[in-house]
């Protein structure tokens, strides 16, 4: 069984189209693992699949993307379907990092960091974290460092969705300058 395929098929249901996969997600995200691994054995890449796969895909994956409890799953971060996964505000580090692109920069210092298809903007506490996120869109990325002290003081909320991924809903230019 290929990991890499197993967890993108996961994140694809859980952050995007659960209703594909026969699945509903409760305020917080969680579904029903039977009921996915029902439905991703109807793929022909998983028709053997075990929760002890799900679980090793888990714990072997570099990112802390799903977590599994009491026979739920859940995607930690990434949503964008239409129902607002709930999560609870906490006090955020001083500063946090987001990576991203250069062609991306006007309109970032114009607007401020959006969450466009995704529920939240996402954050990280490393910049380690955000040059890799921002790899993704821009060779050589552009860090920007968020003034998260401030932020949050002026009343901006920030959700931890694991130990290095921070979430918020909208950060305005204010807050931002070039790592
Ligand atoms: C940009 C992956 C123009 C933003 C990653 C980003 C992460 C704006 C893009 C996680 C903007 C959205 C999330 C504005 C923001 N104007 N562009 N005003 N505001 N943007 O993918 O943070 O591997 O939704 O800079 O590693 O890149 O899938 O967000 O470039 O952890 O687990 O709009 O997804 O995780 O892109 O990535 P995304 P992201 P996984």
């Amino acid at each position: 069984m290929n990991y890499t395929d197993l967890s993108k098929e996961i994140s694809y249901a859980l952050r995007h189209n659960p209703q594909k996969y026969r699945l509903s997600l409760n305020d917080e995200g969680w579904a029903d693992l039977s009921q996915l691994i029902g439905s991703l054995r109807t793929d022909k890449r998983f028709t053997d699949l075990l929760e002890m796969d799900i679980l090793s895909m888990i714990e072997f994956s570099e990112k802390h993307r799903h977590e599994v409890l009491d026979g739920k799953i859940r995607a930690v971060y990434g949503h964008s379907i239409n129902q607002k996964i709930e999560k609870k505000p906490s006090v955020p580090p001083r500063e946090l990092y987001h990576g991203t692109a250069h062609k991306f920069m006007d309109s970032i210092f114009e607007m401020g960091l959006v969450p466009k298809e995704r529920q939240y903007v996402h954050l990280s506490e490393d910049i380690e974290t955000a040059i890799s996120v921002g790899k993704r869109r821009d060779e050589q990325p552009v860090i920007l460092k968020i003034d998260s002290a401030r932020a949050n003081a002026d009343g901006i909320l920030f959700y931890l969705a694991d130990e290095r991924i921070w979430l918020a809903d909208y950060i305005p230019s204010s807050y931002l300058i070039l790592a």
